[in-house]
Formats: C-alpha cells, structure tokens, sequence
C-alpha cells in the first residue's frame, strides 16, 4: 500500500486518539477541580504502527481492504487507575457517555488470560469529523490499573522479544509475577480509604493555595501595595501552621475582600 493511502486511513484514527485523550484528560481535571477523588490516574493514547497492523494483518489473514473493518485496535487508549474498585467506575462513566457507543467488552480481570493478563477491554464506535465529512471509526479502551499496567508492560516487550518462543523459565516467573500483582492490588485496596483521604487533602489543600493565590494577584491590581503585602505575611503565616481549617477560613475573608474591591471598581467604572 502506498504512504499516502496509509497516511489517509490513519488520519482520522490519530484525531480520534487526540479527542478521546483530551476528553479522558477531562474527566480527571473535572474530578480534582471539584475536590473530588479521580477514578482515573493517566491516559495514554496511540495509533497502531504500520508494522503491528501489518504484523495482526498477517497473523490474521485479514485482506488489506477489510483492515479497518477487521482491526479493532487501530486506535488504542489506555486508561490507568489506582485501584481495581476504580475500573468499575471507569466503565460506567464510559457506558453512560453519549459520544461513544460499545461495540464490546472483554473482562480479562474477572476471566484472567492463560498468560496472567489482567484489563478490562472495551471497543467503542467514536464518530469523528474530517476535511472529508463526518466518520465513525472503532477504538479499544483498556482499563487496568498501575499494578497490572506495568506486569503487561513487561510481559508485552518479552512477547516481543521471543516472538511466540517465551522460555518456560520466563513463562513462570511472568506467572508468578501475575499472582504478585493480584496480592499487591488486593493490598492496596484495603488501605485504599486511608489513601484517597491523604489524597484528597492534598488536592483540597492545592485548590484552596491556588484560590488564594489568585486573589492576592488580583489585588495587586486594585488594593493598596501595603495591604497586600500584609495579606501576603498572613497568607505564609497560616500556610506555615498546616492547618487545612486555617486556610481554608483565610481563603473565605480574601473571596469577600476581592469581592468588597471588585464592587468598588464597578462602582467606579
Ligand atoms: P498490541 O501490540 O498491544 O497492539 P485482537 O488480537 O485485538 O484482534 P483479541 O486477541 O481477541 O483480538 O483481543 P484481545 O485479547 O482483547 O487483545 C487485544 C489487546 O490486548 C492486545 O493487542 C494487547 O494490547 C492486549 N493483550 C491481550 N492479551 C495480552 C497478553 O497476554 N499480554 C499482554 N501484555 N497484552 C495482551 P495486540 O494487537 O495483540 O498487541
């Protein structure tokens, strides 16, 4: 097939991968914007490269014009999440979308694969718009979390090395590495409560330190130097003390001092 026709096919497939990674994104700002925990941690996106598509192509004895009929996984995004109770989550949030239709789900964590694989696999249908009209392509969303991420990871790259041929040695540390996983996530799950609140601390306590910041800022611009100077002292006096009530109250008496100087200069205005 000549680069150009590549380049046409791919095309829309790396639009897709560039939408579905910003609106992933999204979900995790929207999360921590609102003080709340994020069932995602990362997002990772690619399109397959010419050589693995041709590669499954191959492997699979897929004509060349049926390629995107029959590859599912052109377009790949890999959601991360901390915890497994987070994949569930992932997934309903991913049902209940309007911009994205299940074609189908694959379950490899409660159903793990001979190999010790674990990620819950689903396909979507994700309409794209192109110079040339509106398109509907396929995408594989794998869920996983950071723990089984890196076990496939690790077994991806010596499937690769030994191309089919994985030494039994290597097979079974690989297996036992995959029980590993299973007790590490197992663990992390029973002090995921005290976790998610040290978390979530620290996100309120980045939201309130970023509000005041910006109110002080603000008031560079209207308040008198002096007094800013002074908001400023008691800002890095209560800041130094780590009390998160302390700040908290801070950042309510700057919102209404804001508020007092923006009222003045409509008044002026
Ligand atoms: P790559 O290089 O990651 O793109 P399919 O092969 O997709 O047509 P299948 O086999 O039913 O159909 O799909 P499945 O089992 O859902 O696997 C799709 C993808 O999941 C694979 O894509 C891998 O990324 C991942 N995967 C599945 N099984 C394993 C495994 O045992 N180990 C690891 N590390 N990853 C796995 P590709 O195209 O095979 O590979």
């Amino acid at each position: 097939m000549e680069i150009q026709m590549w380049r046409e096919i791919l095309d829309p497939y790396y639009l897709a991968v560039d939408e579905l990674t910003v609106k992933f994104n999204h979900i995790i700002r929207e999360h921590r914007n609102f003080d709340r925990y994020s069932p995602i941690e990362q997002v990772i996106g690619r399109v397959k490269s010419i050589t693995s598509i041709l590669e499954k192509v191959q492997k699979k004895n897929i004509a060349m014009e049926e390629l995107e009929e029959r590859i599912d996984d052109i377009a790949g995004i890999r959601i991360i999440c901390q915890f497994v109770e987070d994949i569930d989550k992932v997934v309903s949030i991913i049902r209940n979308r309007k911009d994205m239709r299940i074609k189908s789900e694959k379950d490899y964590i409660t159903n793990m694969k001979p190999s010790g694989y674990r990620s819950y696999h689903i396909i979507i249908y994700y309409e794209v718009n192109t110079i040339n009209g509106p398109k509907e392509l396929k995408a594989e969303l794998q869920i996983r979390t950071l723990a089984m991420n890196f076990w496939a990871t690790i077994e991806h790259s010596l499937q690769y090395k030994y191309k089919g041929n994985m030494p039994s040695h290597i097979r079974g540390r690989l297996s036992n590495a995959s029980e590993a996983i299973i007790v590490l996530d197992e663990e992390m799950s029973s002090v995921r409560d005290e976790i998610m609140d040290a978390q979530n601390s620290f996100q309120i306590k980045d939201n309130i330190v970023s509000d005041i910041l910006n109110n002080i800022q603000n008031l560079y611009k209207v308040a008198n130097k002096r007094e800013v100077m002074k908001i400023q002292d008691e800002f890095y006096r209560i800041y130094s003390k780590e009390d998160l009530e302390a700040l908290a109250h801070f950042s309510k008496q700057l919102d209404i001092i804001s508020q007092g100087y923006r009222a003045q200069s409509m008044i002026y205005t």
